[in-house]
């Protein structure tokens, strides 16, 4: 297939799974490896290994999910293992990392800029880790973009949470601007939700209950994330992710200027097929357009000209 796709690494498909979602152990790995999925995006790693929050830490309700998983993951060394496996399996593969502070996403990006990943992509935005959200302090993203764009040559992206206001996507921008980025993802999920059950309580356990928002209730957000981005900064490739579950999802995170896509809670919910059944369903409201012609048409936007 031919997908006439514009994107700082070469991609199988525009679509891939999300961070987060079946693609924490070495079996999930393999799985995404021979899926429809664009890349193998692995689960956001720290430097020593988590077991996560206790359970319920994930829960679904009408319109999305809700979770607390606490950084469950392997640690980054086994990470660094799977991506050499993972690489012979013929998919791009991409990092996720998480650092609890500036020293450790250096450290961490240094470690994943000498490994066999296609892209690192840097989680400046885990609402579950006791640190607070990097990415909603302007000084601070400073100081780790400046630590961490220059340590090699593979593509950085950077995983950003929701933002409220063009106002602060501008100021965000004006930071992100003065380091080698090379891409961002938009968004994780919605910080702080909270969904009370029949039992009346919250459904989920950890953090009070307490947790990020994804799915159906966040595709607006996630729309007009990328939609704000897209205006304040033309070079920068943008994945898009946020309540993506059709075709016609795909296609409206295209129409906002979006390069590519990532899919979470559907594929949660309906496991590794979710990505082909998604696939074609974009294949069918695409037509006989290509990825380039509706790239941004819902904004006015030209693209193939990236300012
Ligand atoms: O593991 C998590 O709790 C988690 C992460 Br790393 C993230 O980036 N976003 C999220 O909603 N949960």
């Amino acid at each position: 297939m031919n997908w006439d796709l514009d994107f700082c690494i070469s991609l199988d498909s525009p679509i891939m799974n999300a961070s987060g979602v079946m693609d924490t152990s070495w079996d999930e790995l393999k799985q995404l490896a021979v899926s429809n999925t664009g890349a193998v995006v692995m689960k956001t790693c720290t430097l020593e290994p988590r077991e996560g929050n206790p359970k319920p830490r994930y829960g679904r309700f009408a319109c999305g999910s809700i979770q607390a998983m606490g950084l469950p993951n392997l640690g980054y060394k086994s990470y660094l293992e799977f991506a050499e496996k993972l690489k012979k399996l013929g998919k791009p593969v991409v990092a996720s990392v998480f650092g609890f502070n500036t020293k450790e996403y250096e450290f961490l990006v240094s470690r994943f800029q000498d490994s066999s990943v296609d892209a690192i992509e840097v989680n400046l935005s885990c609402p579950n880790a006791d640190v607070g959200i990097p990415a909603y302090n302007l000084e601070l993203m400073d100081e780790i973009l400046g630590a961490i764009s220059d340590l090699g040559e593979k593509p950085i992206g950077l995983k950003l949470p929701p933002y409220l206001t063009l106002n602060d996507v501008d100021r965000m921008a004006r930071v992100i601007e003065r380091h080698s980025v090379s891409y961002l993802t938009l968004i994780n999920s919605y910080p702080t939700g909270l969904v009370i059950g029949d039992d009346e309580r919250p459904i989920i356990v950890p953090r009070n209950g307490f947790g990020g928002l994804s799915g159906d209730c966040i595709k607006p957000i996630a729309l007009a994330n990328v939609a704000m981005f897209r205006k304040k900064l033309r070079d920068v490739y943008i994945i898009g992710v946020g309540g993506i579950s059709s075709g016609k999802d795909v296609l409206d995170f295209f129409l906002v200027g979006a390069d590519a896509v990532q899919i979470g809670t559907a594929l949660k919910d309906e496991g590794i097929s979710a990505l082909q059944r998604i696939e074609k369903e974009f294949l069918t409201v695409l037509g006989d357009r290509r990825v380039s012609d509706i790239k941004g048409k819902a904004l006015n936007m030209k693209y193939g000209q990236r300012i």
